[in-house]
């Protein structure tokens, strides 16, 4: 038997250890997404206060054929997208394009073989006439792989998860895109749109109790994966949205002053009574945000996409 303790690995148990020894405690919304979170995340979508799906969705379902007229791509061309989720959305533009006897190869990127199993069987069930070739890799690698060759791109990344990005980190990842992009590619960036601030709190801090279910998850993924003894009844739920700003921060917050202990991390973790744990950022852009951001990516802005409430846009950029 191997007795020696079990040194911590993965990336969540460092960012964990980092996080909550910090002085300002923080945790990655990126590790709210494990299976129950995922299927949490589905229950959000459903949620009425929590638009940015449905703005999406009536979007790509309404507006892609005027997307595809934007492209002005000539011959044929390669969609790649990051982040596709099950395809839902996605799909709507693909069948579009399908109608107007568009050339593509559609080109998923996803560093997990199961969720992309789970993107092909939903696209090829409703679109078998699809030309589809799924990446299953490193967002980077993969695009360097496509980078190479000469076909034009449109490159995906729908949802506004670019808004769970501060701005430089923002910035760098759109730039790692870019790196991949000849001039005339396009890519088509789902951004949420700063609003009516109620809509907004409303959207994050629901009534249902299902936002904070999601990050209260989070602990419970501490408990499972790390094998820790967090009481998450002692843990409760606030998020903000300043409109100056356009940031919903989400936080957990302890209701007590308490401890826990975590045997894969070796280490004990304490909590004052109302001590916070950043868990989310999540912005809203306005337009002239965008402009910038765009320039100074040395992008040209195409078009904004909106639905009808222009809550929400799918932003078409050129390179
Ligand atoms: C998946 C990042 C787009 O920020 O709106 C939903 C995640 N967080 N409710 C968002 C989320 C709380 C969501 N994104």
């Amino acid at each position: 038997m191997n007795t020696t303790p079990q040194i911590y690995t993965t990336a969540f148990a460092e960012d964990v250890l980092e996080g909550l020894t910090a002085k300002k405690k923080h945790l990655s919304s990126k590790y709210f997404y494990d299976d129950n979170g995922s299927h949490i995340f589905q229950q959000i979508m459903k949620m009425p206060e929590y638009y940015p799906t449905n703005c999406e969705f009536e979007i790509l379902s309404e507006q892609s054929e005027q997307i595809l007229e934007r492209l002005e791509f000539k011959g044929k061309f390669n969609i790649v997208e990051f982040g596709s989720g099950d395809g839902t959305k996605t799909k709507q533009l693909l069948q579009a394009f399908l109608n107007k006897n568009a050339d593509f190869t559609y080109m998923p990127i996803d560093i997990s073989e199961e969720a992309i199993l789970i993107l092909e069987e939903n696209i090829l069930t409703s679109l078998p006439e699809i030309k589809m070739q799924s990446k299953i890799g490193d967002y980077f690698e993969v695009i360097k792989d496509i980078s190479k060759e000469n076909t034009p791109n449109l490159f995906l990344f729908l949802g506004g998860n670019i808004g769970n990005y501060k701005k430089e980190d923002a910035f760098d990842l759109l730039q790692k895109f870019a790196s991949g992009m000849k001039k005339g590619d396009k890519l088509l960036l789902g951004i949420d749109l700063q609003k009516s601030p109620r809509i907004i709190q409303k959207a994050y801090d629901d009534p249902h109790g299902i936002t904070k279910a999601f990050n209260i998850n989070l602990l419970h993924r501490i408990n499972r994966e790390l094998d820790a003894d967090i009481d998450v009844s002692q843990f409760d739920f606030y998020c903000h949205y300043n409109p100056e700003n356009g940031e919903v921060n989400s936080y957990l917050y302890s209701l007590a002053k308490q401890r826990f202990y975590s045997r894969v991390l070796n280490n004990s973790f304490t909590f004052q009574k109302d001590e916070t744990i950043w868990t989310e950022l999540s912005k809203k852009y306005s337009f002239i945000e965008i402009e910038e951001l765009a320039e100074h990516l040395d992008f040209k802005v195409l078009e904004n996409f909106l639905d009808s409430k222009q809550y929400f846009t799918d932003s078409l950029w050129e390179k």
